[in-house]
């Protein structure tokens, strides 16, 4: 008997320029999706995460970029309408939580108004039983509750980033019980690795202790040493975001590794990657790290990198995704940690 050809399954991916939407459109594509990934116009290329996949535009592959905006509905509208997505990942979202400050009014337009805006297409073009629905929920909900934070803890935004955030979780959860629509929030903590964005901090250090290393900096400029993150590895986190959305019912989800360190302990395991350990003095906006062996100063404090208001300790227990999704972190800080320096040594190496 001939076997009948199943037809791809077909995921649309808003941030596909981004650490989590590259990597994501990666998993798809092995899991033999078609995958649209929606990015946006740029006066300068912004597509280096995702440039891998669609070496040659005249080749057609099942890779898909369109041009679109989380603030313009009728694109967004228009993109769904003629893809008919069977799982939409909202991953897109001005997410740096200190430029929120800067920028509340578009934050809360991109990341709380354009969750609304996907979530009303799938209403409005009837795609409530076929199209899946992921949010990019965030750790910053919580704010400064107290940890170990679960899916039961209460949210206590910081920034306008997590308030935007929360806007989205909870229109999700609306358009869940009104209209049936199966969509999920996964709740993330931080995660990292070599694709992160060179301003969030983990990066940051890891790209300067490289160059530190290769003698091409002296210093690196920090603020709040002693916040507190649960930082895990960002393909562990993709993996879970799908799992989601193949489970029998949506639901929301804690993701996270159960510990957290604070940026000063980052800096110090960052640093051991390439032999120096960091020993620090002083106090405040003076405190500094220096090499023990030499005391070369290379940690000063710079006071613009303190945010109005600070979350001061995130760590997740994500017990209901061990049990329900099975999902756990597989690689540990440390090895990250490895990772991403090594990585930026490379790419310092060939610049
Ligand atoms: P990221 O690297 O900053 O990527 C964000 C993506 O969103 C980029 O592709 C960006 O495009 C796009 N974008 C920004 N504004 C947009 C708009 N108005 N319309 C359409 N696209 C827009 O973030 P990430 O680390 O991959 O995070 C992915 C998602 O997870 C975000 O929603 C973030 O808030 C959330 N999250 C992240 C973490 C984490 O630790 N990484 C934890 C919890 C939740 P450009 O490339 O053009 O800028
Ligand atoms: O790396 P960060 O900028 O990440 P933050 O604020 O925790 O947000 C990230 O994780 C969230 C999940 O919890 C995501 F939703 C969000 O989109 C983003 O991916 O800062 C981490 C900590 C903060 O406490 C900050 O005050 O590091 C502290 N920090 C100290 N010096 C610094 C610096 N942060 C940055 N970006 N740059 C510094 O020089």
């Amino acid at each position: 008997m001939k076997k009948k050809k199943q037809n791809k399954k077909i995921a649309l991916i808003t941030g596909v320029t981004g650490q989590d939407g590259s990597l994501l459109a990666d998993f798809l594509l092995k899991k033999n999706y078609k995958v649209i990934g929606l990015k946006r116009r740029s006066s300068t290329f912004n597509t280096q995460r995702i440039d891998h996949l669609y070496t040659d535009i005249q080749k057609p592959n099942n890779f898909k970029p369109y041009y679109g905006d989380l603030t313009d509905s009728s694109n967004l509208i228009r993109v769904i309408q003629s893809t008919k997505p069977d799982e939409i990942y909202n991953l897109g979202a001005q997410s740096h939580v200190h430029t929120s400050f800067e920028t509340p009014e578009y934050t809360a337009n991109a990341d709380a108004l354009g969750t609304l805006r996907i979530l009303e297409a799938i209403r409005i073009l009837n795609l409530q039983k076929k199209t899946k629905f992921y949010q990019a929920s965030t750790s910053e909900i919580f704010g400064n509750s107290k940890p170990p934070q679960n899916e039961n803890t209460s949210f206590r935004p910081e920034s306008p980033y997590g308030t935007a955030k929360l806007y989205a979780y909870w229109i999700v959860k609306n358009y869940r019980k009104a209209y049936d629509i199966f969509a999920c929030n996964g709740i993330l903590f931080n995660h990292e690795g070599p694709k992160r964005g060179e301003t969030f901090v983990t990066r940051k250090i890891t790209r300067a202790v490289a160059e530190i290393y290769l003698n091409k900096r002296r210093t690196v400029f920090l603020g709040n040493l002693n916040a507190k993150r649960d930082w895990g590895y960002a393909k562990d986190y993709i993996r879970s975001m799908w799992m989601m959305l193949q489970q029998k019912k949506p639901d929301d989800y804690v993701i996270a590794t159960g510990k957290s360190c604070t940026v000063r302990n980052f800096v110090e395991k960052t640093f051991k990657v390439v032999g120096i350990n960091i020993a620090w003095k002083g106090k405040g906006l003076n405190e500094v790290g220096y090499n023990s062996k030499n005391n070369q100063v290379l940690v000063k404090i710079d006071k613009n990198y303190f945010r109005p208001n600070e979350v001061y300790h995130l760590r997740g227990d994500y017990k209901k995704a061990k049990k329900i999704l099975k999902w756990r972190p597989k690689i540990s800080l440390d090895e990250m940690i490895k990772e991403m320096v090594l990585n930026d040594i490379k790419i310092l190496k060939k610049s």
